[in-house]
């Protein structure tokens, strides 16, 4: 059995899940609960699992650790037989340039909702939230103006969107992303169709 440490409120966890899930692999996989956060060192973690102390990580049976949720998604639809991920071709860079600006979307977030969460009010900076901020923004921005992504068979584009999309309404509830992208709204609402993604809504 492979191992993932994960948390419900992650959206890098719950991409992984949606794909083990549509992948067929989630049997396969323990969910592991950890606690990392900034300013709260888990030294087990860091010595253990990823020195970076971020999750989701996969610990796979022979003990090697996997790091990142770009890579784990790979490392799965590559087991699965490239179901989410084309597996070559000018398709396939395209794929993983998405893939990769919505890391950057959902890593913009998270540092937005730890300078909330977890930076002295003092030393807070709100042009760079601000600057962070607006990264997340033009990103969905792109993918709105972009609906042949939106409607292309299911990818792992389109899981992570569907992610950055949650987190923003797990995160940010008031940023009303849907007034702006009415095209994004019409997507997430079919995703939510999926079980995949319905069971890992962020509990509130
Ligand atoms: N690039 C990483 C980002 C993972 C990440 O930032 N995870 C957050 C939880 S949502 C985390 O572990 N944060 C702890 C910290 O930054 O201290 C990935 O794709 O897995």
């Amino acid at each position: 059995m492979m191992k993932l440490t994960f948390s419900p409120a992650s959206p890098f966890a719950r991409k992984v899940r949606i794909c083990a899930i549509e992948l067929g692999l989630i049997d396969k996989i323990e969910l592991v609960s950890a606690t990392v956060a900034p300013g709260t060192p888990n030294e087990a973690y860091a010595h253990d699992v990823n020195p970076l102390r971020k999750l989701p990580a996969l610990i796979l049976d022979d003990g090697t650790v996997l790091v990142d949720s770009f890579v784990i998604c790979e490392y799965l639809d590559d087991l699965a037989g490239n179901k989410l991920i084309p597996a070559s071709g000018a398709a396939r860079w395209k794929v993983k340039s998405e893939h990769s600006m919505l890391q950057g979307m959902l890593d913009a977030m998270l540092l937005c909702r730890y300078e909330k969460l977890l930076r002295p009010e003092a030393l807070r900076w709100q042009v760079w939230y601000d600057d962070q901020w607006d990264r997340a923004w033009q990103g969905f921005t792109r993918f709105e103006a972009q609906p042949d992504v939106l409607a292309r068979p299911l990818d792992i584009t389109q899981i992570a969107l569907a992610c950055a999309l949650g987190y923003a309404d797990f995160r940010f509830p008031d940023c009303n992303w849907r007034n702006s992208f009415p095209k994004l709204a019409a997507f997430n609402e079919k995703m939510l169709q999926r079980p995949s993604v319905k069971v890992s809504i962020p509990p509130t």
